[in-house]
């Protein structure tokens, strides 16, 4: 593969944006090499600016369940766009994805929309101290939920993956008030309880970790988590970013039977286009503005382009529920090849999977929380991101991401992924 008109747009676009991207990792900094620019995509396929055809496990990082430039997605936004791209006043659409959305997803009565899952989260974490009346929260090391202050104590995805899970900027203040427990571990959860008694308004989790390579709980562990959260008058916090509408049509409440207080949403919800949202029951979402005190607002809030996205999106994910069996069982299959290549080669990995989320971790350990997956050896992933995209494949430039998995990618695709795997796989030893 030739890289090189990328690396020229690279170059000029260093001159311009910081590090010559618009989210870090994109800049390829954890692997080495030129980051990859893209033209356009569509299905299972990134066609880059040298003229590459890729095979794509990040999938925007996860909205593009059916695939690139679905045509019922695109079609919407074209037909939307014509009449105007942003009024910054209330449309019908809004109403209609909020209905589907609400009748998808267990347990919530009003959704809000926002523009991005950072978004999304801090306005969680906003109204769940506005409903409690108390300040403090919990995060887990390695979980990511966007960039916003509370949350960049060690964070996982960007943030670790360049060495700042801690952010410079992020005021004392501010991280004194987030308290950090260790996922998949329920005692470092009773332990921050107890010493915090009546100070937690929320624990906030990723119920399938997805930001520190694809970690999903432990048996009881969201169980747990629930528990202690009605035990103690906290709000539980599921960011689904990642998970929602992507495996089940209910996400990890309807998957493991598990419900949260707060739902959080990103860029699924807008079929990849800029849209979060979060939700809640009635109790807790009226105490939103205009209804109840807690502040939230934005004028690119329910934009209509990204509202019609996420409508078809779902509307076809509701209508074809077997959707969600077939990625798991494409998911299942890449597992089990990928497997086979690198065992046959003697190469020590971990392949954790739930779903259609997957990731390859380097380390013989089960990687259950942070520290096992930054276990990891990170020189063999190197060999391996670059190995991939040798042959076609890409996958996420740090090891600190999950792969997505799209309806679609045919067993061809997942063939020739495997195919590529057997191939690199002496090179990783
Ligand atoms: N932090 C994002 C994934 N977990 C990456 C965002 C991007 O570069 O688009």
């Amino acid at each position: 593969m030739i890289y090189k008109r990328s690396s020229v747009l690279f170059a000029e676009a260093q001159k311009v944006i910081p590090g010559g991207v618009n989210s870090p990792v994109r800049a390829f900094k954890s692997v080495g090499g030129d980051p990859i620019f893209v033209k356009k995509a569509k299905g299972a396929y990134l066609y880059d600016e040298d003229g590459n055809e890729l095979i794509d496990y990040i999938n925007s990082w996860g909205p593009m369940i059916l695939g690139h430039a679905h045509e019922p997605v695109v079609n919407a936004v074209i037909e939307k766009a014509k009449q105007g791209t942003s009024f910054g006043m209330p449309t019908e659409i809004e109403t209609e994805i909020a209905a589907l959305a609400v009748s998808m997803v267990p347990n919530i009565d009003k959704i809000r929309f926002v523009n991005s899952g950072t978004e999304a989260c801090m306005s969680a974490v906003r109204l769940a101290r506005g409903y409690t009346g108390k300040e403090k929260i919990i995060k887990f090391a390695g979980c990511y939920h966007g960039h916003s202050d509370s949350f960049l104590i060690q964070a996982g995805s960007g943030a670790v993956t360049f060495g700042s899970p801690n952010s410079p900027g992020v005021t004392q203040g501010t991280a004194k008030d987030t308290l950090l427990a260790t996922y998949n571990d329920l005692k470092s959860v009773t332990t921050l309880v107890k010493a915090n008694e009546n100070e937690i308004a929320c624990i906030i989790v990723e119920p399938v970790a997805g930001n520190m390579g694809c970690i999903p709980p432990s048996e009881g562990f969201l169980e747990g988590l629930r528990n202690i959260c009605d035990n103690h008058d906290i709000l539980l916090i599921f960011d689904e970013v990642m998970t929602g509408f992507r495996l089940a049509a209910g996400g990890v409440q309807e998957l493991l039977n598990v419900n949260a207080d707060i739902v959080t949403f990103g860029k699924v919800i807008g079929g990849g286009l800029p849209v979060g949202a979060f939700a809640s029951r009635n109790e807790i979402m009226n105490h939103l503005a205009p209804l109840g005190p807690v502040y939230q607002a934005g004028t690119l809030s329910g934009n209509p382009l990204a509202m019609s996205a996420g409508l078809a999106m779902l509307s076809e994910l509701n209508n074809k529920p077997e959707i969600f069996l077939s990625l798991a069982e494409k998911t299942a299959y890449l597992h089990q090849g990928i497997s086979e290549a690198l065992e046959q080669h003697q190469v020590k990995h971990t392949i954790n999977r739930i779903g259609s989320m997957i990731s390859v971790h380097f380390s013989e350990q089960p990687v259950i929380d942070f520290a096992s997956a930054a276990e990891g050896n990170n020189d063999t992933f190197k060999k391996f991101f670059h190995g991939m995209l040798a042959n076609g494949i890409y996958i996420a430039p740090s090891a600190f991401e999950s792969w997505f998995i799209t309806d679609a990618l045919s067993y061809a695709d997942l063939d020739k992924t495997i195919a590529a795997i057997r191939k690199i796989a002496p090179t990783l030893l």
